[in-house]
């Protein structure tokens, strides 16, 4: 069962995190991340995500990510827009389907721009001429580029920011083949809304940095279906309780044919099974009938899994 996520409505919704040291990250590096799946009734348009955008004495300074108005997703960033102009890196695709998307923007400050959409990085940019201070004492929107336009069409979910570059390797990792693994609170982390408060008008920041947000519109609705735990190979013959699983996926490592997993789907009451080149995928029929399933011995399937009811 999905955790819960918020709603941008495309005329007024949106969320204001007021301005914190935390949030301002000065000339550090910055990573943006989140989930997102548009509502495809209003393609074209601009519409933004994450905004951080203010004037100090005259110098008007940001790091922001959006649409374009082409579909593509574009993050832009200046330390003193008057004088050195700003720079933006964008998605090396559009998106105009309604599908979850992992976006990813990472800002190496003396070195690229790249922006990431499903671990697949568009067009590094060197962003280096920009890499004063961008700290200002605007407040943080999340959905929206103001009170009343350029808000978002479409789901927000899981908004990560980080004072560090993120990788290509984290990142991949954090993608997981399409079966996304939900972010965490790590030294790097500067706020992480998970956005499963679903009821209120608080999304509350998981770091101890108080970065709490006011939801002002956007509504509850189901978020992205992340994976929450995923044995590895290492589990391989030890047994895995699915009791409290709901749908278990079956990797294939090197050396291990379908063949090999069908098997195992059959000590299991499944439905629905469906296979792809390197991946099977079954559907436990009630909470009870998965019981206790073993792998195959040699550390040769791995079993992500989605857990049940949280
Ligand atoms: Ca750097
Ligand atoms: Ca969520
Ligand atoms: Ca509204």
């Amino acid at each position: 069962m999905a955790q819960k996520c918020l709603s941008f409505d495309f005329i007024d919704d949106y969320i204001t995190v007021p301005s914190s040291d935390s949030l301002n990250l000065g000339t550090d590096d910055i990573t943006i991340e989140m989930w997102i799946k548009r509502n495809t009734d209003n393609l074209g348009g601009q519409q933004w995500l994450y905004k951080k955008r203010g004037a100090v004495a005259g110098a008007t300074k940001w790091f922001n990510l959006y649409f374009q108005t082409n579909n593509y997703i574009l993050a832009t960033i200046t330390d003193n827009y008057e004088v050195n102009g700003y720079k933006t890196f964008v998605s090396s695709s559009a998106i105009t389907d309604s599908n979850w998307h992992y976006v990813v923007a990472v800002f190496d400050r003396d070195g690229n721009g790249t922006l990431y959409v499903d671990n697949v990085a568009g067009t590094p940019l060197d962003i280096s001429a920009v890499s004063g201070s961008v700290s200002n004492t605007a407040d943080a929107l999340i959905g929206a580029y103001s009170t009343t336009i350029r808000s978002f069409d479409g789901l927000i979910d899981e908004v990560r920011i980080s004072n560090i570059a993120r990788g290509s390797d984290e990142i991949s990792a954090i993608w997981n083949g399409g079966n996304g693994v939900q972010f965490e609170v790590d030294a790097n982390t500067v706020a992480l809304w998970h956005m499963n408060e679903g009821s209120a008008g608080t999304i509350y920041d998981e770091t101890n940095n108080d970065n709490d947000g006011t939801i002002h519109g956007a509504s509850w609705t189901d978020g992205y279906d992340f994976l929450t735990s995923h044995p590895t190979s290492s589990d391989a013959g030890s047994g895995l309780d699915v009791s409290t699983l709901s749908e278990v996926f079956f990797s294939a490592d090197s050396g291990v044919g379908l063949g090999a997993l069908a098997a195992l789907l059959a000590v299991i009451n499944t439905s629905e099974v469906s296979s792809g080149s390197d991946r099977l995928r079954a559907k436990i029929e009630s909470a009870t009938a998965g019981g206790d399933v073993k792998l195959p011995p040699g550390g040769q399937a791995s079993i992500p899994s989605r857990k049940v009811g949280i």
